[in-house]
């Protein structure tokens, strides 16, 4: 009898706490949910005050590339979360290598938002040009994710906002890719007109296996702005609009203060990191190299298969390197006309230069990368600055880089150039068929006197941002 009335007493308690703890974790959890923004930031309601809660985020979202943080020296592109080492978001700028004012991240998590300091740091290869890229590095707390940011000089509050990309796959590997192969060009700018030579190299990226060429647009010709609406139309061209010469006196030369200017070459290195993260998880693999290069396999079709090979000949490697070889275009092999119809495009015929100068092996020989944009966390022109895994140097018998320009070496003499007909030798048909099918959907492609105003065709839909 006692033992029973002591079991009914322990079971009223039990139920009693029971509920109890019940109530308290609804409460909890409540709250809770209603405190955990989208973003993730933990700041419970009940502690928020007043004036925290009616000032949220209240700026501009950007739509532009380039942007002055005020009373700096600083210029920001865009910005990502990159979790890969520490949790940060990383924007890539651009900043005066002489000058560091304090420069913070304000965040906005959906609602709330919070301020910590920028750690600038600037990339070693600026070429000692007093402007440098940099990356801008903003620190996170476990599992935060801001979905804007914006950068500002001590107290001077900018309210610009850059969206923060990559925040949806950073988190979540795998990666379902959009390409296989994604090339990345920088600095289009002046009125470039070779207009023959840029649809070649753009035929035969795709026929190498390229299936979106990315190109940071200053300036081009209003020829070649027809061409450009060409290849976005058809869905392999996106262009990043890059006014750089807007804001900074650019150098038309890689090296100061011999080609003077205060940023190196319309600011290549920014364009080409910006676009690496840009891009990092629509891709597996991205080409960086210019419009008169081609990477040129010896004995693989294209680069699918060409890449297949080297990886496996170098299963850890994320940066392949090729070296740079200059097909002279002052040299014409004769015999290779250009057909009827091509000869009224302005520019340059790659397939009738055959010849190329020797490298010297004593000397540096630059260099282009095709990379797995994921593994790379700072880049150069030439070569990657840091990364993960290893570099593969690919032999010349492999592939090669052709770079058809002026020439390097320039006293050289025919019969010191080297026969090398690579291009016209494997790709001719491929090439001769393409361009003659692309001159007779375009016709405009031929050079006209009287053009239309060729701003109706550039503007509205034409940048892709
Ligand atoms: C962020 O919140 C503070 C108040 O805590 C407010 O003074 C500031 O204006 C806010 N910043 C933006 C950009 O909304
Ligand atoms: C947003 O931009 C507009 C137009 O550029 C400007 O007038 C306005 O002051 C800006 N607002 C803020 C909060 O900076
Ligand atoms: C570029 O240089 C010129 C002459 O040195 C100077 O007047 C101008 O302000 C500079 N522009 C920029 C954007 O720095
Ligand atoms: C020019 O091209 C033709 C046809 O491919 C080739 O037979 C010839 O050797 C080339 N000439 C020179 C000077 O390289
Ligand atoms: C216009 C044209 O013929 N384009 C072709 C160029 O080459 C690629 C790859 O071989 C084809 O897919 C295009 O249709």
């Amino acid at each position: 009898m006692k033992t029973c009335a002591s079991i009914k007493h322990a079971c009223k308690l039990f139920s009693l706490v029971f509920s109890m703890v019940t109530f308290l974790y609804v409460v909890y959890f409540v709250v809770l949910e209603k405190s955990v923004s989208p973003g993730g930031s933990f700041r419970l309601t009940l502690f928020k005050d007043k004036a925290f809660s009616q000032m949220l985020c209240t700026g501009n979202w950007t739509g532009g590339t380039i942007i002055k943080v005020k009373n700096s020296q600083t210029f920001v592109i865009s910005a990502y979360l990159d979790v890969r080492s520490r949790r940060v978001v990383r924007i890539i700028g651009i900043t005066y290598r002489y000058e560091q004012a304090p420069l913070f991240c304000e965040y906005c998590f959906g609602g709330n938002n919070e301020t910590v300091p920028a750690e600038v740091e600037v990339h070693s290869d600026h070429f000692e040009f007093p402007y440098g890229t940099a990356d801008l590095l903003c620190n996170l707390r476990e599992s935060q994710t801001p979905q804007y940011v914006c950068i500002h000089e001590g107290k001077n509050l900018q309210n610009t906002f850059l969206k923060v990309h990559n925040t949806e796959q950073a988190d979540n590997p795998p990666y379902q890719f959009e390409y296989d192969f994604l090339m990345c060009t920088s600095a289009l700018f002046g009125s470039y007109n070779n207009i023959l030579q840029f649809v070649q190299a753009m035929e035969m990226y795709r026929i190498l296996g390229v299936q979106k060429v990315v190109i940071y647009h200053t300036d081009s010709s209003s020829e070649l702005k027809k061409v450009l609406a060409h290849y976005i139309e058809h869905n392999f061209l996106e262009l990043i609009p890059w006014p750089i010469t807007s804001y900074i006196n650019v150098s038309s030369g890689w090296h100061y203060p011999e080609h003077p200017g205060d940023l190196h070459y319309y600011g290549q290195t920014a364009a080409l990191n910006d676009c690496i993260y840009r891009y990092m998880y629509k891709t597996r693999y991205m080409a960086l190299h210019d419009l008169d290069e081609l990477i040129l396999p010896t004995t693989h079709k294209n680069w699918p298969e060409l890449v297949e090979h080297l990886q496996q000949m170098s299963p850890s490697a994320s940066v392949f390197i090729f070296e740079n070889h200059v097909f002279p275009i002052t040299f014409t092999n004769q015999s290779k006309q250009s057909p009827e119809g091509w000869r009224s495009v302005p520019g340059v015929n790659i397939l009738t230069h055959d010849r190329r100068e020797p490298n010297n092996p004593t000397e540096y020989n630059p260099t282009k990368m095709i990379l797995n944009p994921r593994n790379v966390i700072r880049t150069s022109v030439h070569v990657a600055l840091e990364f993960v895994g290893e570099e593969f140097r690919v032999p010349r018998d492999v592939a090669q880089l052709c770079h058809y320009r002026e020439p390097k070496q320039s006293d050289l003499t025919l019969d010191m150039l080297i026969k090398d007909d690579i291009l016209s030798r494997l790709f001719y048909i491929y090439i001769y068929l393409n361009i003659s099918a692309l001159i007779q959907q375009m016709p405009k492609l031929q050079h006209q006197r009287a053009v239309p105003k060729a701003s109706n065709v550039w503007a509205g839909p034409i940048y892709t941002p």
